[in-house]
């Protein structure tokens, strides 16, 4: 089910919403949402393929056992899975000069300088996650799909991003409607290496823990429209900063072209837009830097009504709720 997994209540703080107070309670932040999913949707490319929904599902499967502590599975991706990596990261890699920020182009050169990031295979995912975390403090972790909000958002708090592991269908190498192992990795894996994006993230997540189902929403929504979707202004153009645009060849040149409509990033009229999650957007949010994100997310947080805060310690990896000040 979409919501908590279960519900507690949390004596001195007064929430009768769970949350996770320790990085180890993610081990229960891992629903899935069917959305978008291969199996009924016949909008998905995969839709009616039985090979590639099996190995959808079999990785998935893989990624639902995983404890936190565990290692990072080490998936054999197949001959046809390198190929579509190939395809995707090659078209994109054009595009990344022109249409992304400087933070990303920044981050993923030293990854491929790394030999992190190459053409010929599919990243390792312990690598990957153990380079951003001695950038960040981010790690990555495997999720089996499409997560509930809740879930999705409240690993975010303990610098932790769940990543899917299997890949895009091959009919479509530049497009998945669904997030997939090549989005995370070259769309969000060199942003949380960067310090101000692993901030606004984990500032997400902590204001996630234990907030009304609406605020769940809007925080979603905030996040879709940065982290996932987000452009800034650099070199008087619009750059992407969201990891759905610089991980997917088409939208991100409509972005950052005149098609789509450009507002102002507002936190209040941001939160409470709707968005599109089965097209292109026809309407992005522009920030002036990924800084400003920030400044802009802590004035909304204070306008939030809440009573308490969440507070994470780093050393402990564990959230604790305190009264506002
Ligand atoms: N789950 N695995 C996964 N990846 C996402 O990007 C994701 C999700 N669940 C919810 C979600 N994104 C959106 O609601 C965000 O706006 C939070
Ligand atoms: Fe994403």
């Amino acid at each position: 089910h979409p919501k908590s997994p279960d519900v507690e209540v949390c004596e001195d703080e007064g929430t009768e919403i769970w949350i996770p107070h320790h990085i180890s309670d993610l081990d229960k932040c891992g629903h899935v949402v069917v959305k978008y999913e291969p199996t009924d949707d016949p909008k998905h490319p995969g839709y009616g393929d039985d090979a590639y929904i099996a190995r959808r599902a079999e990785l998935n499967a893989i990624a639902r056992t995983y404890k936190h502590g565990d290692p990072l599975p080490q998936v054999e991706y197949t001959p046809a899975e390198q190929a579509t990596w190939r395809t995707a990261y090659t078209a994109l890699k054009e595009l990344r000069k022109d249409f992304t920020c400087s933070e990303y182009q920044k981050n993923i050169e030293k990854m491929e300088a790394a030999g992190l990031i190459t053409a010929e295979r599919i990243p390792s995912i312990q690598a990957l996650s153990d380079y951003i975390q001695r950038r960040t403090g981010f790690q990555l972790r495997p999720c089996g799909g499409l997560l509930s909000a809740r879930d999705f958002l409240a690993s975010l708090a303990f610098r932790v991003f769940q990543t899917t592991f299997y890949t895009r269908h091959p009919s479509k190498p530049h497009h998945c409607p669904e997030p997939d192992v090549i989005h995370e990795i070259l769309g969000h894996c060199p942003m949380f290496a960067d310090p101000e994006i692993a901030q606004v993230s984990q500032e997400i997540g902590l204001l996630s823990l234990g907030a009304s189902d609406e605020q769940i929403e809007r925080l979603a929504t905030l996040y879709w429209f940065t982290v996932e979707f987000g452009l800034c202004e650099q070199d008087g153009k619009v750059k992407a900063i969201g990891a759905g645009l610089i991980s997917a060849y088409g939208e991100l040149k409509h972005a950052c072209s005149d098609v789509p409509e450009h507002k102002p990033f507002d936190p209040a009229v941001t939160a409470v837009t709707t968005y599109e999650d089965s097209d292109y957007q026809p309407m992005y949010f522009v920030t002036k830097s990924i800084k400003d994100v920030m400044d802009k997310l802590k004035t909304y947080a204070a306008s939030m009504s809440k009573s308490f805060v969440n507070v994470y310690d780093p050393y402990s990896q564990t959230v604790r709720q305190m009264p506002p000040e």
